[in-house]
């Protein structure tokens, strides 16, 4: 079947992937306006209100040189409100990092949730530092930022989605640009994967990084994101080729659009919300195609890791 190799451009349809180290990156503004404009489905709607809260304080991004620090720290503004996937795009774009890996990150650290708080502790000092009687939490956010780390983030790492995810793809910046050389001989620009695994354990590919790099490709495989997100027209929180024959169905006008889930009609309805997966603004016989190829584990740019 000749369609099932349907593939177009990334850059057409917004893909956002890393950029080469030294790349000029797009400002915040740009990056939001590529990001918005469709109606999106918020899949963690939990995270709803701190997905609106944007700003936050200019810090240093800690461990990066003064020159990076000099250059880039007044880019972490925080200053993009939407929904959960759409900040984490916005971040990717921003800071010129693929957005399915970062997915799968965001994934691994929070399960997409914002008051996901991690590294517990008991220790007196550490929970003083932030203002904290033991136990308590020192990482937060979509990202785990973590607070007696990466000092001035605590408490806006807890109120801002945005925020917390374009400081934590600031320092992730700073490492793949090189800045970091404080990991080691070892270490050098260009390797992101390197870095993820750095932002977990602080060490460079130590046993703790490669072990959170596994479960990391484990997230890329399963896409757990993926599952419950777009594509899904017909909310059985699962997307697949059901899914495709939904949208066939509504290009040819057999099938009633609604907006959201659950569907008053599973045999007349499917969730319009959810069927423009190629993100052109319309719902057609394109989407369902490429709903199919991810069905039958052919990468697109819908399902990069199929
Ligand atoms: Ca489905
Ligand atoms: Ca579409």
């Amino acid at each position: 079947m000749s369609a099932l190799v349907l593939t177009a451009p990334a850059e057409a349809q917004g893909f956002f992937d890393t950029l080469a180290p030294g790349s000029d990156l797009p400002t915040g503004e740009e990056c939001a306006q590529q990001v918005t404009g469709l109606s999106r489905i918020e899949q963690r709607p939990s995270n709803a209100g701190l997905n609106q809260t944007i700003g936050g304080p200019t810090v240093n991004i800690d461990g990066a040189d003064p020159i990076y620090n000099a250059a880039f720290r007044q880019r972490i503004s925080g200053d993009f409100a939407g929904t959960t996937e759409q900040i984490l795009r916005w971040g990717a774009c921003k800071w010129g990092f693929n957005e399915g890996t970062l997915r799968a990150r965001a994934w691994v650290e929070s399960s997409w949730l914002m008051t996901t708080a991690g590294d517990i502790t008991d220790d007196i000092d550490t929970c003083a530092f932030i203002g904290q009687v033991p136990p308590c939490a020192q990482s937060h956010g979509l990202l785990q930022v973590k607070a007696g780390v990466h000092l001035g983030t605590y408490p806006r790492s807890t109120e801002s989605t945005a925020w917390g995810v374009d400081y934590a793809l600031a320092w992730t910046r700073a490492c793949f640009e090189g800045s970091f050389v404080w990991l080691g001989p070892d270490y050098g620009p260009g390797d992101e994967r390197g870095c993820l695994g750095a932002w977990f354990s602080g060490e460079w590919y130590d046993a703790a990084a490669l072990a959170y790099l596994d479960v990391l490709d484990a997230r890329l495989v399963e896409r757990p994101w993926y599952k419950t997100d777009i594509g899904d027209v017909n909310c059985d929180n699962q997307v697949n080729i059901i899914d495709a024959l939904f949208v066939v169905q509504f290009d040819v006008l057999v099938r009633t659009g609604v907006a959201g889930c659950p569907l008053a009609s599973p045999a007349g309805n499917l969730n319009q919300l959810a069927g423009d997966v190629n993100r052109d603004l319309r719902v057609n016989i394109i989407d369902a195609l490429i709903i199919a190829q991810c069905d039958a584990f052919l990468p697109n740019i819908f399902c990069p890791n199929p």
